[in-house]
């Protein structure tokens, strides 16, 4: 392998080898076009991995879908019980999974830790969950009858996730998905293929472990054209879970909603955080410092719009620069670091690209935007750019650490701006005045799926549920009660009056 002896042990650790089969369903196959997964941090080859043939998709979903017919009927405790013990491999493999996960698409160790926690998270989630898919019971109009709701397990999920946080978003569904009865086929980024080959390890351990079918997660690695259309238009897919840009979620919105599949959109965003002349400007500025640059400003919740109230925008601005100039950029496993590299060097030239636009379109950078030179890695300062409003670039998420900055007058003007952008992720204010924060959480406030107050627009908890509206998708993943969208529900009328009575008052004389 063409590995250093510390990237070698990492990889080795969680079962990847030099040639790795991109499929898995009960055994692990793959006979298509091999991939070499190289690392943005240094441009190391790290090593490769097989796709799976078209035909050898058929099989992994014919085998998972098969898997369901049993895992369906296993009670949702015991289901949780699978659950607990994967949160657990987690734990035992967190340093290990993290690395990797730095090493493959460039986020710091910090964050690739903090990725890795929030599969943990998800997992003791749904564990307790695993004990509350909670149906209603509502009283009927008919007298002895009664009527109620149930949960029933929905299928096989087709998880497709983004190289941005390529095992937590499998997570988020495959926790609830299999505590809810469902079985899971996951799809990952071409850009991050051997994260989930190593999360797929320890899924198949834990399942066998346990005495159930691995195949209830099963993997197929290849390209969206293929193999995520093979997902999106096979009826055997119950759920589509789409995490992805908006062109790519069009995509698929119109290929599942042809065959009235269910699908979870998790597309773009252009998060805002307005800064009020009542803001604690420490806070502001460690919240939007931390939300721009974290993850490379290759976080769909990254905030991409700073909105700052006129009196204190010079002050602001001036002290945000010298935070961006202080950045520490580099080899993404080293502490001192606080940036590591772009995913690729395509996403470096979307983002001089944007830059470029945004000074044709009359805005001005203020600082950053640069590349670096450091050999086989993808490295770029972090850019601050002076903007009068959403020009036409704004109005766009560049998945990159771009920042607009631009002036507000009054509450009203910050939060039109605020909500003038076609995606609706996520959104924060800071200011220390009550009023100012209710008004921007009421229904003339922010139009986000998320909406926060003295935090950053990033770094939400898997408690709540995530997701975002408009252009963003609608879908809504993780905590809170995100789980019914992974289950059917079921409405039931009892009848214990001993006589057949008609609803609505309906008379049938026979
Ligand atoms: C994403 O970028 O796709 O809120 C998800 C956050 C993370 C999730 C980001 N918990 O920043």
């Amino acid at each position: 392998m063409a590995t250093t002896k510390k990237t070698a042990s990492i990889l080795s650790g969680l079962g990847i080898e030099e040639r790795n089969l991109g499929g898995f369903a009960g055994e692990w196959i793959g006979s298509g076009k091999a991939q070499a997964v190289v690392s943005p941090v240094d441009g190391e080859l790290l090593a490769t991995v097989v796709n799976v043939t078209k035909d050898e998709f058929e099989t992994i979903l014919g085998r998972c879908h098969g898997a369901f017919a049993a895992w369906r009927q296993v009670p949702a405790p015991k289901r949780g019980e699978v659950v607990k013990a994967i949160g657990d491999e987690l734990r035992a493999n967190k340093d290990a999974l993290a690395r990797l996960v730095s090493l493959e698409m460039g986020k710091t160790l910090r964050e690739g830790l903090g990725e890795v926690q929030e599969m943990i998270d998800i997992c003791d989630f749904a564990v307790g969950l695993s004990r509350q898919l909670y149906g209603l019971t509502m009283p009927s109009e008919r007298r002895r009858h009664r009527l109620q709701e149930q949960w029933h397990p929905l299928g096989v999920v087709g998880v497709i996730t983004a190289f941005n946080f390529p095992v937590a978003v499998w997570s988020w569904n495959a926790a609830l998905a299999l505590v809810c009865g469902d079985t899971v086929l996951w799809k990952p980024s071409s850009k991050t293929p051997l994260t989930a080959v190593a999360v797929t390890h320890l899924a198949q351990r834990v399942l066998e472990r346990h005495g159930f079918d691995p195949a209830i997660c099963s993997l197929a690695i290849g390209k969206g054209s293929d193999i995520g259309d093979l997902i999106n238009t096979d009826p055997r897919v119950a759920l589509v879970s789409y995490t992805g840009s908006v062109p790519g979620g069009r995509h698929v919105g119109k290929l599942v909603i042809e065959r009235f599949g269910r699908m979870i959109l998790e597309l773009g965003g252009n998060n805002a955080v307005i800064v009020s002349d009542k803001a604690d400007l420490d806070i502001a500025l460690k919240a939007v410092y931390f939300g721009a640059i974290g993850t490379s400003g290759q976080r769909c919740t990254s905030t991409r719009r700073v909105i700052v109230h006129e009196s204190i925008y010079g002050t602001f601005v001036e002290r945000l620069k010298a935070l961006y100039a202080a950045t520490t950029i580099g080899d993404p496993l080293d502490d001192q670091h606080l940036m590591g590299p772009l995913v690729d060097a395509s996403a470096v030239a979307t983002m001089l690209q944007a830059i470029e636009t945004a000074n044709g379109q009359g805005a001005r950078v203020i600082c950053g935007g640069e590349t670096l030179d450091q050999p086989g890695g993808c490295y770029v300062t972090p850019c601050l750019v002076e903007t009068t409003g959403n020009l036409p670039i704004v109005q766009e998420e560049t998945f990159a650490p771009v920042v607009y900055v631009m002036p507000y007058r009054t509450l009203e003007e910050a939060i039109a701006l605020q909500n003038g952008v076609p995606q609706g992720l996520s959104s924060a204010i800071i200011t220390n005045d009550f009023v100012e924060s209710e008004i921007f959480l009421s229904a003339e406030g922010s139009d986000c799926g998320i909406a926060n107050v003295n935090t950053g627009t990033s770094g939400a908890e898997i408690g709540g549920a995530f997701g975002g509206e408009k252009e963003t998708g609608g879908g809504r993943e993780s905590g809170s009660d995100a789980w019914k969208a992974y289950m059917r529900r079921q409405t039931n009328a009892l009848n214990f009056s001993g006589r057949i009575e008609l609803a609505q008052g309906i008379e049938l004389e026979l």
